[in-house]
């Protein structure tokens, strides 16, 4: 498909033709990037709204940094599509997040210009912090460095974290905080308070016009002028005492607020900051989806919403003909609200994910039961720990890869203690056109080498179902439950619920030829490949373990005394997870059997549909029964990690 582009920005193909415009040209060229956003993601899909709201800002940015000589980082990057279109990307954009296209985040090995890979949020200002400290060591006086980061992402303890280590640098590190008041769902915490406080109170407002006046003119003032703002500085605190700065209080020059949608002012004051030295903040005041009337108004719909027509603004949903089933996501979300119903000891946690996760829907229903407590995964799991010493039964809902954050309190404040949270592990497997910052691929062997840990994946939505009933009874301890990214396979899934033996697998069908060993969801393209096999007169028995943690040793006993041929199914890392699990058994057993364990191998997986990164690593339908058939054949495997 071809994508008009403006006049301008069809002359723009990195940042040194867009220095050659003058600044009246800028507003047309922000427009012109806006509407080619618009245009792609419409047909593409992506993040949507970010990258709406800081149009004018990346526009200013690039127009006065020396990238990537100049060190730009963005937060999160799920904003940084006008980044990418000003920097060479223009024409690839629209292979954007597709298989085999550019990534929907900055990425080091893709451009020069991304300074610093992304995906997972508040790791700017670190990383920027870094750069700095670098350049300072170096000897680069002249080379500035600046973090973008959004109000949401500025609510992790490790934003907090630089803030409190660069206040003590001298290095040259500016922090633009684009405050929307958004994270994907609306924003929380008393930082959001705070901010809102700034934006909105009268001495703030009066600092802001003063210092508006002076910063954009610092050029036109000559060599008196950082002496004037100092000066300013001090007058304008004493105003400011009863309201002193947070920014301040941290030895950052805070700035702002400023109108994050004047390029023109931007690119002003964004040249006058290069002259500030030390740590400073500037505050930008964005709107989030700006110039898609529909993305301002429903901001968490518009963060990523999928294709849709970018006239009429209608969103493009497939409708079937015959009843879907539904996401895990959603499954988990009103089967939460079912089982807190009848007990009352069940919370809810989300570390700012709500909509992502389907917790909104027990925050709607259960409002002083489930918490969003902001991008703080550590803290959603230390405080969830804190719940359950009082006897009640947090469900803490993280998806797999942002659980990484929280590996310190899983062990020590939950599994070392013994407590009963359970664990709700979204977007476990490959996640999908995110790509590798999101793949959840570590979660089962970072997992089952955790004490008292319970580990189980479910195979539909059923099994998820009788998890959770299982999970919230008393006495269970730690206990993990992992699913994947989008639809299960069962329209009909409310079914009552039915308490499982942990440590229980089942048998979907026996057979005679191998034996096919799966955890979780992924189980049904093995089921789709024994299909396959039985038309050919291969019969494998198919067994869904459901738990990794504790194995179903009773199981296992019987396969390897029946088959001499095993294969293992997972939708997760080879090395330490699901298949290494049961290796280790057979080993320990001193049973001996031809193994071909299928899962992701130890590579970075790109991003893709699902299913392509399925058949990519190998144990989609089609590559499960081919290892079969070579298995049966007698030759050896040629799977990648076979
Ligand atoms: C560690 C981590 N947790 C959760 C997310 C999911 N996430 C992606 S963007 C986002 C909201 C970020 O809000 P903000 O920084 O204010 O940027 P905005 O989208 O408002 O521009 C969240 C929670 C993430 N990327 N990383």
């Amino acid at each position: 498909m071809k994508f008009e582009k403006g006049p301008i920005l069809s002359k723009i193909n990195n940042p040194d033709d867009l220095k050659q415009l003058n600044e009246q040209e800028l507003p047309e060229l922000a427009k012109e990037l806006r509407q080619y956003i618009i245009d792609v993601v419409s047909v593409n899909g992506g993040h949507f709204g970010a990258s709406l709201g800081v149009v004018e800002l990346t526009v200013a940015l690039h127009y006065v940094l020396n990238t990537p000589y100049d060190q730009l980082v963005w937060d999160v990057g799920h904003q940084a599509y006008g980044h990418k279109i000003l920097t060479g990307r223009r024409d690839v954009f629209p292979t954007n997040r597709l298989f085999g296209g550019i990534s929907g985040f900055p990425k080091r090995d893709e451009s020069p210009y991304d300074a610093f890979g992304v995906g997972h949020s508040s790791t700017s200002i670190s990383a920027a912090l870094g750069m700095a400290v670098a350049s300072h060591y170096k000897g680069e006086a002249d080379r500035q460095h600046v973090a973008v980061i959004g109000d949401g992402a500025m609510t992790a303890g490790l934003a907090f974290e630089a803030l409190n280590h660069a206040g003590i640098e001298k290095s040259n590190l500016l922090v633009i905080l684009n405050d929307n008041c958004m994270s994907i769902d609306p924003n929380v915490g008393a930082l959001k308070e705070y901010l809102t406080s700034i934006t909105t109170s009268k001495p703030w407002n009066r600092f802001r016009d003063d210092i508006g006046h002076v910063l954009g003119k610092l050029s036109e003032i000559g060599p008196d002028a950082l002496g004037m703002i100092k000066k300013l500085e001090k007058s304008i605190k004493g105003t400011l005492l009863k309201h002193s700065n947070l920014f301040e209080a941290l030895n950052f020059r805070y700035f702002g607020p400023v109108d994050g949608h004047d390029v023109k002012r931007l690119a002003r004051v964004l040249e006058d900051l290069k002259n500030i030295p030390g740590p400073k903040l500037l505050h930008c005041v964005t709107v989030k989806g700006k110039g898609f009337a529909l993305a301002e108004k429903d901001q968490t719909k518009w963060h990523a919403p999928g294709l849709f027509d970018k006239i009429t603004g209608e969103i493009k949903t497939s409708k079937p003909d015959k009843p879907v089933p539904p996401k895990y996501q959603d499954v988990f979300g009103h089967t939460l609200v079912e089982l807190a119903e009848a007990n009352d000891k069940i919370m809810g946690i989300t570390p700012a994910m709500p909509s992502g996760s389907s917790m909104n829907i027990m925050m709607k229903a259960m409002p002083e039961r489930a918490f969003d407590v902001g991008i703080a995964e550590q803290h959603a799991v230390t405080f969830s720990a804190g719940l359950a010493t009082q006897g009640l039964i947090p469900f803490c809902n993280i998806y797999s890869s942002f659980m990484q954050r929280a590996y310190d309190q899983l062990i020590h404040d939950v599994a070392i203690q013994k407590l009963n949270v359970v664990f709700c592990l979204d977007r476990a497997g490959v996640a999908g056109a995110d790509g590798p910052t999101h793949h959840g691929v570590y979660d089962m062997a970072y997992l089952r080498c955790v004490p008292n840990m319970i580990v189980a994946a479910p195979m539909n939505e059923e099994e998820l179902r009788n998890l959770m009933f299982t999970a919230q009874q008393d006495n269970m301890g730690p206990f993990a439950i992992r699913y994947p990214r989008g639809k299960g396979v069962m329209p009909d899934w409310k079914r009552a619920f039915t308490p499982l033996t942990v440590g229980q697998g089942r048998t979907i069908c026996e057979g005679e030829d191998l034996a096919i060993l799966s955890i979780g969801h992924i189980g049904n393209e093995a089921v789709k490949a024994c299909r396959e096999l039985n038309a050919e007169g291969i019969f494998p028995a198919h067994y869904d373990l459901r738990f990794v943690k504790p194995l179903d040793t009773a199981l296992l006993h019987k396969v390897f005394k029946k088959f001499k041929k095993i294969i293992t199914v997972e939708d997760g890392c080879v090395q330490g997870g699901f298949g290494s699990a049961v290796l280790e058994f057979m080993a320990d057993q001193g049973y001996q059997a031809q193994m071909v364990r299928l899962g992701i191998p130890d590579l970075v997986i790109e991003h893709g549909e699902q299913e392509e990164l399925w058949s990519l690593c190998g144990y989609d339908s089609s590559s499960i029964a081919n290892t079969a058939k070579t298995m049966v054949s007698g030759k050896t495997t040629n799977s990648m990690v076979g």
